[in-house]
This record gives C-alpha cells, structure tokens and sequence, in this order.
C-alpha cells in the first residue's frame, strides 16, 4: 500500500509527487548505467540532501543538533548507503532483465502487433512500478548510515576505545561535550528507525508493507551489532582465540549491519526469495572481507590516509586477522571472501548472466561496489 504523508514540510527538489500524490517521479538514486563513480556520486548527493532534511525535521536542541550535524556529515564512505542503493538497483535491474526476457520468448512466438505492444508495456510497467520503492530505498539508505555513526560516535567514547580522530576529524567528544557525544549517538540511533516510520513528512510515498519488512530486517540485525561489540570486548580480555571466535564476533558487530543494508535495498526493489538469499550470502562474505581488510589497512595504511588513528588495534590489543595470520594471509582470505561474495550475485543477480549476454562489458552495481570495496584504500 503507498500512502502520503499530510504535509511535505521540506520536499525535496529531486522530487515531485502527481495531484493525487499516489505516483512519484523521484529518482533518488539515478540508475546505475555502467557508471560506477557518477551512481555513487548520485547516492552521496541524494543522502546529503535526505540528512539536512532529517535534521531539519527532528527539531534537535543545541548543541545536540550541531553534534550530529557533524558527525553525519563527516568525511565516511558511505558504504551501507551505496550497499543498500546497489542492491536496489541491482535487484531491479535484473527483474526489469526477467520481464524482456519473458516478453521477448512471447513476442518471439507470435508476431502481430498485439505481441510487440505487450512487450513495451512490460518495460514500461516494471519501470513505473519499481519507481514508488525509490522513497523507501532512500529512507533504507538514511537509516543504516544514522545507525553506523551512532556506533562509530558511542565507539569512539571514553569508555570504550577511547580515540580522538574518526573520518579525519575530532571524535565528537572531543569537540563537544562527552555527554552531549552520548546523546548524538542516541538520538542517531532511534532516528535510524523514525525514517522508517509513516510520520516523517520528508519523503514524498510511504510503503507500509515495504516498511515492516525493512524494520524486521533492520532491528535484529541492530541489537546483533551490539552484541557483537560486547563478543569484542569481552574478547579483548581473553588470550588465544580461534578464527571461529573472530568470525561471530564479526559476522554481528560488522557484518550485521552490512546483511541488513543490502537486503534492505533488495526488498525495496521487490526482491524474489532466491534473490534474497543470493543476497545475504553475499553479504555475508563482504561483511567479513571488509572486516579483514579494515585489519589489515589499520597496520598498513596511514593515519592521514584511514582519517583515524592507524595501528590502533595493536594499541588497544585488539583480536584481528592480522594478528590471527599476518597480512599476507589474510590479504589471500580478503579476496576469497570476495570472491564468494561475487558470485552469489553472478548466480542470481547479474543480468549479463542471467541474459546469456556474457560478452557485454555491462556489470551491476553490486559488482560494481565489490571492486571498488576490494581495492579501498581506507
Ligand atoms: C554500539 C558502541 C557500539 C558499537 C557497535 C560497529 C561497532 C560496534 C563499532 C564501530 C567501530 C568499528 C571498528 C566497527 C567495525 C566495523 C567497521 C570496519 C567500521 C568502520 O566502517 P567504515 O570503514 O567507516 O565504513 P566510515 O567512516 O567510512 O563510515
């Protein structure tokens, strides 16, 4: 069901919704196109513009709106964002791919004008009919980067890993208040599930079907990821642990949020069951590749280069890959994580393969993403 709000305080000039406000032209995240680095750019801009929206709508009290303000508009990847707009993408794509391929094996078995106007018909309907999710893919995107930088805010605090850079910039504790940082990464927290709720007048269509669903996907796999905190610290304490202790300590303090992201972006996009198994599966390994390769780049890299403080693992006698295997190995584990994260969207999700197209030098944007992820420098 697409309902509207009853009043859009702030709309967004990328958006505009017809007389009967049921149909929306809002083109969030414009299509992937083989562009990576232009679809990328789009989904920053359009996240930009939805968090000024956010703030301006949430009414904050000083210093508290200033303290989000700053670390929401920080110098971050923007990883899970791009992870929930690939998959949105992706998934549509390949759906979008199903239809023609369905219309084509009908158009090919008769050839009277009837057969050829269905076929437009289901191009232009797949399209129209993917158009209404974009709010909610938008809304998906805004509420896993709330939630990452609340954890990255309550991470950085005193009381946990105590550290003064993050994106380049002060931690915010140290530029305002330790109890006003507290209380930014609080309120970024319940605001990652207000955005997912009808009320906020900021986005132009609510899906409430879509919405449950993001919210049973999203809230698990947000307790999961303190969880996964608590396994870290308790594990700091501990001598000797196994690759198996690593890993479930990853696979929920980073490899949750990752899983709810893309799957996020799936469901947005209509994705089929085995779509969203091909998803987690993916996820799954990216959470923990991106998990190794955060390991390896705080012993390899630079503080100016990460913008937060290099070799801080070793400080803080942290349990990583490096020190489980060395950088080497777990360089080779990086990779073949994934790898195996590839290919579960081969299989289910590239249209290249899914078309028997094989010789286009077309990909997808979740492929896309995994390239530019495996070759990150921060
Ligand atoms: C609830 C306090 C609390 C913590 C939850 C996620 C987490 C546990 C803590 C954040 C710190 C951390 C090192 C997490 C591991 C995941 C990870 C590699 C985070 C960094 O993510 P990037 O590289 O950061 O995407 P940017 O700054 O680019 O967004």
């Amino acid at each position: 069901m697409t309902v509207s709000p009853a009043s859009t305080s702030m709309p967004s000039p990328m958006s505009s919704t017809t007389a009967s406000n049921t149909v929306s032209t809002t083109v969030p995240f414009a299509s992937f196109n083989n562009n990576t680095e232009q679809f990328h750019s789009a989904v920053r801009a359009q996240l930009a513009q939805d968090i000024e929206m956010l703030f301006a709508y949430a009414e904050l009290p000083s210093p508290l709106l200033d303290a989000c303000r700053y670390v929401m508009t920080g110098q971050g990847k923007l990883v899970r964002p791009l992870l929930v707009a690939s998959a949105f993408d992706s998934v549509n794509q390949s759906n979008a791919n199903d239809d023609v391929n369905t219309a084509d094996e009908y158009v090919n078995k008769s050839t009277d004008k009837e057969a050829k106007q269905i076929q437009q018909n289901s191009n232009l309907e797949s399209l129209l009919e993917n158009d209404s999710d974009y709010d909610m893919a938008r809304r998906a995107a805004l509420a896993v980067e709330l939630l990452h930088t609340y954890s990255l805010v309550h991470d950085d605090l005193p009381c946990m890993d105590d550290d003064e850079l993050r994106r380049g910039q002060p931690t915010a504790h140290i530029v305002f208040a330790e109890s006003t940082a507290l209380l930014a990464g609080d309120v970024l927290q319940t605001l990652a599930f207000e955005v997912l709720t009808a009320e906020l007048p900021t986005f132009a269509l609510y899906d409430s079907a879509i919405a449950s669903q993001l919210i049973a996907i999203f809230a698990p796999r947000a307790r999961r990821m303190v969880s996964g905190q608590m396994l870290d610290l308790n594990a700091e304490a501990s001598t000797g642990i196994s690759q198996d202790d690593l890993e479930a300590i990853h696979r929920d303090k980073t490899g949750a949020l990752i899983e709810a992201a893309m799957l996020m972006g799936g469901i947005c996009a209509g994705a089929t069951a085995p779509q969203r198994i091909a998803l987690q599966d993916c996820a799954q390994h990216i959470g923990l590749a991106f998990q190794v390769q955060d390991d390896i780049l705080d012993v390899t890299t630079s503080t100016d280069t990460l913008g937060k403080p290099a070799g801080s693992d070793e400080k803080l006698d942290k349990s990583t890959y490096v020190k489980l295997m060395g950088v080497e190995q777990a360089t080779r584990y990086a990779q073949s994580l994934f790898n195996d994260g590839r290919a579960a969207i081969i299989r289910e999700l590239s249209s290249r393969e899914l078309s028997g197209k094989k010789d286009s030098a077309d990909t997808n944007a979740l492929l896309a993403l995994i390239e530019w992820l495996w070759s990150r420098k921060k």
